[in-house]
């Protein structure tokens, strides 16, 4: 006999299976239009049931910190824990899903091995990262299996979580979905200064979907997985003291965009996001929405909870459970969130408008992606205002390689700009109908004599899309 909290949770699965069909049906109607405008051949998700029976829930997996000097990063088939136990075959890049946090000071160099375990070609992107077009992953530069790649350059940038992830032509979403992905952290002065949260009390939380067979065998599916995961953990729970938790959230998403809340509805303050903080701290805030690849740098109050007492971290999209905070241990936090966090130079005075439309679900301005072909130039240290545009086949996730950039507006759609959009950025929102304005400024490497040290990207990070073309070479000059 069933009890009532079963029959809930039932009621639950079942909403939730008619949302994961709803999504397929949508998502396999979309493919269907690409194979028969671009005769490209995808793969077609299945639609595998929810597992049933009781959730037990598994310890949040930290992956570990490690340096970028003199690191080796070997992406490669791997057998993890995805909790309680539970071993899951993935790829992983040295044997961590996600992969190792790379921690590294403003100033400090990286060199970095990049070597190919897996039986298909890759290459290593660093998302966020400001490097110049050698070392930034291009797809051009992939590496063949068996294959190895130097990556050198300088950490010359403020303070923020990045990440590190394939960007391999065609097959980044693969290569993502199987477990490719890790967390980059850059520190600097400014932000240590602040007396953030820090040492246990600051945690990455790598938030993404992912489908299993049977076996727990990760399976690849082109438009994103059934199953929530945080940092490679199945239904995980954190201990959290009665402190104030500083956790560096990246979606680490195929498609899917989170809206993240807490289950008590209590608020939490946003301090920073892709490009690292903002110029004033947000409290108040109750729900962020995170697309695939944006970052939200957010703290959490749990002083005043009792010990035994747990919130849930959600996706109110979904309703999916994220991740369990329990509250164990009672300890003392004084501390408050400064207000005042960064300084922020505005960019201002575009010299000139370049216009990208997001077109279907594979082309940028008509063009589906061609490898070899440069699509326009930039010319090097100039403010300009890019406008996007979409419709219909959004959302789309825009992101741009080799600069950050500064969120201007947004017209039409949701017709706002959010909290969460302040200061620097790398990816920003497009979703259906909408038109944003953004300014971007390339003052680091361009590309001297044909060199490829200035050559970028722009591409839409739904990874559906980026692998059907939705992505565009440029030069800085
Ligand atoms: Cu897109």
């Amino acid at each position: 006999m069933k009890t009532k909290q079963q029959r809930i949770e039932n009621e639950q699965k079942g909403i939730m299976d008619s949302i994961t069909r709803r999504d397929f049906l949508k998502v396999s109607g979309a493919v269907t239009l690409v194979a028969l405008g671009g005769g490209q051949l995808l793969n077609i998700p299945e639609v595998v049931a929810a597992r049933p029976g009781p959730t037990t829930r598994n310890s949040l997996y930290i992956p570990p910190i490690v340096s970028p000097s003199g690191l080796t990063l070997t992406e490669a088939p791997a057998t993890v824990n995805v909790g309680g136990g539970t071993m899951a075959s993935v790829w992983a890049y040295n044997n961590s899903l996600p992969g190792p946090t790379i921690i590294a000071s403003q100033g400090s160099t990286a060199s970095i091995n990049l070597v190919n375990g897996l039986s298909q070609e890759t290459i290593t992107h660093w998302h966020g990262m400001i490097v110049d077009g050698l070392n930034d992953g291009h797809p051009k530069y992939a590496i063949p299996p068996g294959g190895t790649k130097n990556y050198n350059f300088a950490i010359n940038q403020r303070a923020a979580l990045n990440w590190y992830h394939p960007h391999t032509h065609m097959l980044t979403n693969e290569q993502v979905a199987m477990g490719l992905a890790g967390a980059f952290i850059v520190t600097d002065n400014e932000e240590s200064a602040l007396g953030l949260p820090s040492g246990n009390y600051q945690v990455p939380l790598v938030v993404r979907d992912a489908s299993f067979d049977a076996a727990y065998n990760m399976v690849y599916r082109s438009g994103g997985g059934d199953t929530p995961m945080v940092n490679g953990t199945l239904n995980p729970y954190l201990e959290v003291d009665t402190a104030r938790y500083r956790f560096r959230v990246l979606s680490g998403a195929q498609n899917r965009i989170f809206g993240l809340a807490l289950s008590n509805g209590a608020p939490f303050t946003l301090i920073g996001n892709d490009g690292g903080l903002l110029e004033t701290s947000v409290p108040g805030l109750t729900q962020i929405d995170l697309a695939p690849a944006e970052r939200a740098d957010i703290i959490i109050d749990f002083r005043g909870l009792p010990v035994g007492s747990s919130i849930m971290l959600k996706d109110l999209r979904t309703g999916w459970d994220l991740l369990e905070f329990r509250v164990t241990r009672t300890v003392t936090d004084t501390g408050t969130t400064p207000t005042a966090l960064s300084t922020i130079t505005k960019l201002s005075n575009p010299v000139r408008t370049r216009v990208f439309n997001f077109e279907g679900m594979s082309r940028i301005n008509g063009q589906v992606y061609d490898i070899n072909r440069i699509d326009f130039q930039v010319p090097f240290g100039e403010t300009e205002l890019w406008r996007f545009t979409t419709k219909g086949a959004a959302p789309h996730p825009v992101h741009i390689h080799g600069a950050s950039f500064q969120i201007q507006s947004r017209t039409g759609g949701r017709g706002q700009l959010f909290p969460w959009e302040q200061g620097w950025k790398d990816t920003v929102l497009l979703d259906d109908g909408e038109t944003v304005e953004i300014l971007i400024r390339f003052d680091q490497f361009r590309s001297v004599g044909g060199d490829g040290k200035g050559l970028y990207l722009i591409h839409c990070h739904r990874l559906e899309h980026e692998d059907n073309g939705m992505i565009s070479n440029f030069e800085v000059v």
